[in-house]
């Protein structure tokens, strides 16, 4: 099934965090397709707080939903997340915004995330890699989205590209140090 995935940080070392994140997906099996730029944001709801690094991931899995949060919540916590973070700043947050054009309404679990289509931190690096990717409760896609939006937060893409260490690499320098 192919997924979309929101990571953001905005506590301790943010890049590192969502970089982190990253190859756990890909340690745990998930097949990243295609990553986004990392975006500078400023924060939605709590304004009271650090500017988020955001990105979006496209990912590929024979995990079903559920079992994909299961991962993303084992991820989180293995990363240092504490529960008391909820609202406030974190070390680092993953959401699932699409799963296909599935939608799933759950005491656990709402998928498309339901705010995806109001927040430009997600609706930018969303569109960057998948400007037709259908919201299918909305019906539209997600440049029609990001042209409708009326979120007016700062949201500004970074120059320097977002690197993360595939475990190909990671054998390539282990084999190099043996
Ligand atoms: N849950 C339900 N649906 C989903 C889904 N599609 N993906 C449930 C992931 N989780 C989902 O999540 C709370 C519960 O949501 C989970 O137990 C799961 O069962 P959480 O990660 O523990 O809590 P949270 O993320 O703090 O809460 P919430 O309400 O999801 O927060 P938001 O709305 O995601 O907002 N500003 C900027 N610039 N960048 C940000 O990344 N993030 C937030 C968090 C606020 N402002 C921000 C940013
Ligand atoms: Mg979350």
């Amino acid at each position: 099934m192919r997924y979309f995935l929101s990571l953001g940080s905005n506590l301790g070392r943010r890049r590192r965090n969502l970089a982190r994140a990253v190859e756990a997906l890909e340690l745990a099996g998930i097949a990243i397709v295609k990553t986004s730029s990392l975006y500078e944001t400023e924060p939605v709801g709590d304004k009271e707080q650090p500017w988020f690094l955001n990105l979006v991931v496209e990912a590929s899995s024979s995990l079903d939903p559920e079992e994909m949060l299961d991962l993303i919540q084992t991820i989180e916590r293995k990363l240092g997340r504490r529960s008391d973070e909820r609202g406030g700043p974190r070390s680092i947050d993953i959401d699932i915004l699409l799963a296909e054009e599935k939608v799933i309404q759950s005491e656990r679990l709402t998928i498309p995330h339901p705010r995806l289509h109001q927040r430009n931190f997600v609706l930018q690096p969303l569109e960057e890699i998948s400007a037709e990717a259908v919201q299918p409760l909305l019906g539209m896609k997600i440049k029609d989205l990001r042209t409708l939006s009326t979120d007016n937060s700062v949201v500004k893409k970074l120059r320097h590209p977002f690197r993360y260490r595939t475990p190909a690499r990671r054998n390539a320098k282990t084999q190099a140090f043996l």
